[in-house]
């Protein structure tokens, strides 16, 4: 029985998937398989519970607002990065699977302790994204990546993390929205888990995730147009139906990247975060913000350019790199192609 044909077993009145009993079903495709990528996608979704349980009562506990304290990227920490960042920190650290993990807020990599044995693979996430979100009771997310350790030594290094977004072996993410959702792939698909609060567990609810070839909503912050480039600001008027060379597109911006690329592979629309005089690289990260997302895009039949480059490609040089970024409903992506390559 393949990946894809295990798929057919839903939810039913009698057959329930959870994530974990779905993550060994993939696993059994690969008969070489050591365990370690299941290992790591049950710690995960474990991780997101614990997390989904501080987001779901943050306006009853002491963990909304500012860290006091500023992250790499130079953002106010909110309290619930913090816990995020712990929570994936401690889930993933004892396992044997990881040699390193690398987090939106950490300034390095984070080494596995020496008292844990460590593995082959290599951990890269964005504990909270949109937390400036938070305070305000808007979705936010979790995103994760996940690459196979290419470095000879036993403890990973950053050679292991900066590899193009096509080498993932895993990606996925969180949504912490009206109902928490754990949406991943490992490259046979797409699916989706819903957090069925009562028990606690994960359950496959949306079984290989495809997104409409073209899209109806457009997310972009467009109170950046004044700095965008010519062609940039030609491309979002032809989403909006400005030049009349289509239908506008419904304009849908949450500030969470997760809520809004969320809606779009669901429904169909195009996300971007294009660079800007400000922002010439954009604001968006490469390695655990864009090419997770990128990956499960693909693998949903979407795309995913930064303008001339497939995200995927991209070559990364350091950490925390950022890139402009067009993904979502592939016809709607082509159409950025076209225009800021000719632009
Ligand atoms: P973080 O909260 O992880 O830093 O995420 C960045 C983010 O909040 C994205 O989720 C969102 O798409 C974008 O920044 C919003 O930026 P802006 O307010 O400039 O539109």
């Amino acid at each position: 029985m393949t990946a894809r044909a295990s798929i057919a077993v839903r939810n039913t009145a009698t057959s329930v998937v959870t994530i974990d009993r779905f993550i060994i079903e993939q696993e059994r495709e690969h008969p070489g398989a050591s365990g370690a990528l299941s290992g790591i996608l049950t710690d995960l979704a474990l991780a997101a519970k614990m997390i989904a349980n501080k987001v779901r009562a943050a306006g009853l506990a002491d963990v909304l607002g500012s860290a006091g304290q500023e992250n790499v990227q130079g953002e106010v920490q909110q309290k619930l990065d913090v816990i995020a960042n712990e929570t994936i920190i401690k889930a993933m650290d004892h396992g044997g699977r990881l040699c390193c993990m690398g987090s939106e807020e950490a300034d390095d990599l984070i080494p596995i302790p020496d008292r844990f044995t460590t593995g082959p693979y290599v951990l890269l996430f964005d504990p909270l994204d949109g937390s400036s979100n938070i305070d305000v009771n808007v979705p936010v997310g979790t995103i994760f990546s996940v690459l196979r350790k290419r470095s000879a030594g036993a403890r990973g290094s950053l050679e292991d993390a900066l590899q193009p977004g096509a080498q993932q072996v895993a990606a996925g993410y969180v949504i912490y929205g009206s109902s928490t959702m754990l949406v991943y792939s490992t490259g046979q698909g797409v699916h989706g888990f819903t957090l069925d609060p009562l028990l606690g567990e994960f359950l496959l609810s949306h079984p290989d995730i495809r997104t409409p070839e073209h899209g109806k909503f457009l997310s972009v912050n467009t109170s950046y147009e004044r700095h965008w480039a010519e062609p940039v600001r030609a491309l979002m008027r032809r989403y909006r139906g400005l030049d009349g060379k289509r239908e506008a597109m419904n304009v849908r911006y949450v500030g969470s990247m997760v809520a809004d690329f969320h809606r779009n592979l669901l429904a169909g629309g195009l996300f971007a975060y294009p660079a800007n005089a400000k922002a010439p690289k954009g604001k968006l990260r490469l390695l655990y913000e864009c090419n997770p997302l990128a990956f499960i895009c693909e693998q949903a039949g979407g795309a995913a350019i930064d303008g001339p480059h497939r995200v995927l490609d991209i070559q990364p040089t350091s950490l925390h790199q950022r890139t402009p970024i067009y993904l979502g409903s592939r016809a709607d992506v082509e159409i950025a192609r076209e225009m800021l390559v000719a632009g």
